[in-house]
């Protein structure tokens, strides 16, 4: 549980709500499933994006999308600013992400999730769709082991004598892009593994919260902003720290990050100021992954598998969903 939450639940959120956002991240992953491995992006996210928003709208909140598809001009659904929901309820911010992984989707790779946090409004930072440099590790850590500001062989030394071993049993996630040749070379140096992940790093956030079942102590590089808040909303229901920094580096993106809000260009987030207050996550396997196992298509019915989290309360739940009659999977 993150800390000084204990105990303080929210008057605005209902833990009804808990088991509702299930079936919206339920519904998402079943519909970019069946099109797992068919090397059509564009066609699974249509998929996700559809089963997600027509069961967001079946929720009693009056929702407003902080983080979506993008921003309206250039997204038709869930755009930053939709309201979604049934108009009646709490009011509540949204981050989603109906599939983190479009490409690990399309070629059937592990780790793709359907998606989505809710706050109480004005809960998760109005990131725009930039670069985010980030910095995780899991919880049971001093706070400020970790700085996105210290070098790479100084976060995993530290790392490393903080859970009382060698520094060559310290495993980083890393996403494999050219942009991050420096930092693998500098992570090798110090005697550490890699974890190179292609896509996906809500999913490489996530891992360092458990690194006895994922084999991941902490995650560094540069990922979507978007996912950097959706990361940071999981966080701050299981426990761990995380940094995260905007890359606004035209005047372009600094005048779009203006008008969502962020008036310090350089600005180091830590975790409550990307989620903060009351937060809900939520999160179904697409893809088979490392704590999440993917939908599974059976004869006579589908099997998903949700992890669902509150940050006031510090319950993390698995929910193994069985959809007997999936024809309504379909059919809505
Ligand atoms: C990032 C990362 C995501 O796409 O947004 C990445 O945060 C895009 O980065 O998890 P590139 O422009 O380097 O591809 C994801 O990996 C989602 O697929």
């Amino acid at each position: 549980m993150a800390k000084g939450d204990k105990g303080r639940t929210s008057a605005v959120l209902d833990r009804m709500l808990t088991l509702e956002v299930v079936r919206v991240t339920e519904r998402a992953a079943v519909a970019a499933a069946r099109l797992r491995g068919r090397g059509d992006e564009k066609a699974a996210d249509q998929a996700a994006v559809d089963a997600m928003r027509r069961e967001l709208n079946r929720l009693p909140i009056k929702g407003t999308v902080v983080i979506g598809e993008g921003e309206r001009d250039e997204a038709p659904m869930l755009y930053i600013g939709e309201a979604v929901g049934t108009g009646e309820g709490p009011k509540v911010d949204i981050a989603l992400d109906p599939l983190e992984g479009t490409t690990i989707c399309a070629k059937n790779l592990p780790n793709s999730l359907a998606v989505l946090a809710l706050s109480e409004g004005g809960g998760l930072l109005n990131a725009p769709d930039v670069y985010m440099d980030k910095i995780a590790i899991g919880p049971g850590y001093p706070p400020g082991l970790v700085d996105l500001d210290a070098s790479p062989a100084e976060n995993i030394a530290a790392l490393a004598k903080a859970k009382g071993v060698p520094v060559g049993e310290i495993t980083a996630c890393i996403m494999d892009r050219t942009r991050h040749e420096a930092l693998i070379e500098a992570v090798r140096a110090t005697g550490a593994a890699i974890r190179l992940i292609g896509d996906g790093d809500v999913a490489g956030v996530i891992h360092t919260t458990d690194p006895d079942e994922t084999g991941i102590d902490i995650y560094i590089g540069i990922g979507g902003a978007p996912e950097g808040v959706l990361a940071a909303a999981a966080l701050r229901c299981i426990g761990g720290q995380m940094q995260g920094r905007l890359i606004l580096d035209t005047e372009e993106k600094r005048a779009r990050a203006k008008r969502m809000g962020v008036l310090e260009p350089n600005k180091k987030y830590d975790l409550t100021e990307m989620a903060s207050g009351d937060v809900f996550f939520a999160a179904t396997g697409v893809t088979d992954g490392n704590f999440l196992d993917g939908v599974a298509f059976k004869r006579d019915r589908i099997e998903t598998h949700t992890v669902v989290m509150r940050s006031s309360t510090g319950t993390v739940r698995f929910i193994k969903s069985t959809h007997l009659d999936f024809s309504k999977f379909e059919n809505d």
